[in-house]
């Protein structure tokens, strides 16, 4: 379903923070969607724009759909993409938006208690994980969720968790606090390579649209 006219484009984003965070920068470029795609059951949503139409999908699949060519360009919190690998996608532009920390957080007194057995670390960020404790040298047993993190260590499932923090209050809220920093978040524009050839005027459009100095302040 890829569409080979150079001057269409098919941008994906995901339902949630991600969106919520880009209609503003989309309506600031006079760009608006046909419908509300926060109220609708659409998928794929054309725009007042008639060489740009959206894909509404889950935040993990954008990585895939872009990588794919079933959408030009994508945006992705940085936290997905280090987990999808990102090698088969440019990353021409930090957004600014949807900004947290990948961060291992427990039990106060987490770490010490585990320090002579493999650490149990629950996160929906496995190879992220993995990859940390492999720099640090430290053994790690990898529990995969799909959600609710915080709860693993309060029932005993893990000793600590790999999770997104932003205000804190979700780790307060369920008595954990924050220990390591892994990697800053925030949304990036990501760009199918083939596309990047042979739609480069139309994408490079869309680039200079979202990548003002607005962005290079939110980014910054
Ligand atoms: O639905 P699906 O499981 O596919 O994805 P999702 O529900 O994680 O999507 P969504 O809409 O939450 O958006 C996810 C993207 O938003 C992430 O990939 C990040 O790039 C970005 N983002 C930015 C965040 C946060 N900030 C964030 N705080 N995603 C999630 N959180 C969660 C975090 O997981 C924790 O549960 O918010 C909680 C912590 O917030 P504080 O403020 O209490 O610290
Ligand atoms: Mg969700």
């Amino acid at each position: 379903m890829t569409d080979t006219r150079p001057d269409r484009l098919t941008l994906a984003l995901s339902k949630g923070r991600i969106l919520d965070a880009t209609l503003p920068l989309l309506a600031a470029a006079g760009i608006t969607p046909e419908v509300d795609p926060d109220s609708s059951r659409k998928l794929v949503f054309e725009t007042n724009h008639p060489g740009l139409r959206l894909l509404v999908i889950r935040a993990s699949d954008v990585p895939t759909f872009v990588a794919y060519g079933a959408a030009d360009i994508g945006i992705a919190g940085k936290d997905v993409l280090i987990e999808h690998g990102g090698a088969d996608l440019y990353e021409p532009l930090d957004l600014g938006i949807a900004k947290c920390r990948l961060m291992t957080a427990g039990l106060p007194g987490a770490m010490e208690a585990a320090s002579h057995r493999p650490l149990r670390v629950a996160t929906k960020y496995v190879e992220t994980t993995r990859a940390h404790f492999a720099r640090l040298g430290r053994q790690v047993e990898i529990i995969k969720l799909y959600g609710s993190m915080e709860l693993a260590p309060i029932v005993g499932l893990a000793d600590v968790i790999v999770d997104l923090v932003d205000s804190g209050n979700t780790l307060r809220a369920n008595g954990l606090e924050p220990f390591d920093l892994i990697e800053q978040i925030s949304a990036r524009l990501v760009v199918n390579k083939a596309a990047q050839k042979m739609k480069h005027a139309a994408i490079d459009e869309l680039i200079d649209l979202f990548g003002g100095p607005a962005a290079q302040q939110r980014a910054s």
